[in-house]
């Protein structure tokens, strides 16, 4: 099945994330701006606790933000361990088209976003987040669980009619992780690559596993040798069930889009699911899975 234009999105959050995209797309037709915006949605969503400022804290409270953007010709920029920024994946817009550089961290992000006018937020864990690391600190024991609330980071993937292609992934990643710790979210090649030649894919679940194997850029290259984006995204989880131990207590997935408006979608566990916008409607679609 071919679909011009498409937009996927990791889990739930992923339908009003589309929605928004879907939206942008009709009347802008930038699909750029139409992923930063989707995905601006989950980033302010209060009831979701792996992304934005209200999502939960590391380990010592202190919530940081992840977020990557790209577009089919190259371009592409990413912002890591930004703490008090509502909106990390409008700060990496910006460091993709305003500044020399593809990403940038921590304080000095920060302080780009400040000379942006981006607002800096207060910082306080949402009640949500606070309610849940209070009750992580009796035993303080760092524990990626399966397919649950920390894992939902949200990666988008859009293409649009004329098939040019996008991305953007925003993260608060894995609750309770060290302070300093970056995930896959940021990097480019492991939580989201584009390439307009070929497709695009992105990432969610323990970011460790899917940095180890580039995954976002594997799929990618598996498609610029023929794989379909189903076969590209079923090898990567293979590769990276391969390079990762302990991979029984590890929850991965990945999404990808070939320039033909094809799609495909893989887990390591069952569990992971995507919202899909097209010309003919939209759906949540449940991934397949390794195990
Ligand atoms: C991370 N990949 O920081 C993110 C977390 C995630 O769904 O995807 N959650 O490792």
């Amino acid at each position: 099945v071919k679909h011009k234009p498409l937009i996927l999105s990791t889990w739930d959050h992923g339908m009003p994330a589309n929605d928004r995209a879907w939206e942008v797309l009709q009347s802008t037709g930038n699909i750029v701006d139409a992923v930063e915006e989707g995905v601006k949605i989950t980033e302010a969503d209060m009831s979701n606790l792996s992304v934005g400022l209200q999502g939960l804290p590391d380990r010592e409270g202190i919530v940081t933000l992840d977020a990557s953007i790209m577009k089919g010709d190259g371009s592409c920029g990413s912002v890591a361990f930004v703490r008090q920024i509502k909106h990390p994946i409008a700060l990496a817009r910006k460091v993709m088209d305003e500044t020399p550089h593809v990403f940038m961290a921590g304080e000095g992000a920060r302080k780009y976003a400040i000379s942006l006018g981006m607002p800096v937020e207060e910082e306080v864990l949402s009640p949500a987040a606070e309610k849940d690391f209070n009750k992580w600190k009796e035993t303080s024991q760092y524990k990626p669980i399966i397919n649950i609330e920390n894992h939902d980071t949200i990666g988008m993937i859009g293409m649009d009619s004329n098939g040019h292609l996008a991305g953007a992934c925003t993260t608060s990643g894995l609750a309770y992780k060290m302070h300093g710790r970056v995930g896959d979210s940021p990097i480019i090649g492991a939580g989201l690559y584009v390439d307009d030649e070929v497709g695009a894919a992105t990432a969610t679940g323990l970011g460790e596993s899917i940095i180890r194997i580039c995954g976002s850029f594997l799929i990618v290259e598996l498609m610029r040798q023929g794989r379909s984006p189903q076969e590209a995204c079923e090898e990567a989880v293979r590769r990276l069930i391969a390079k990762n131990s302990g991979i029984k207590d590890i929850q991965a997935g990945f999404l990808a889009i070939n320039k033909e408006g094809e799609y495909g979608a893989y887990a390591v566990h069952p569990g992971f699911n995507f919202a899909k916008h097209y010309k003919n409607g939209k759906e949540m679609v449940n991934s397949g899975s390794k195990f």
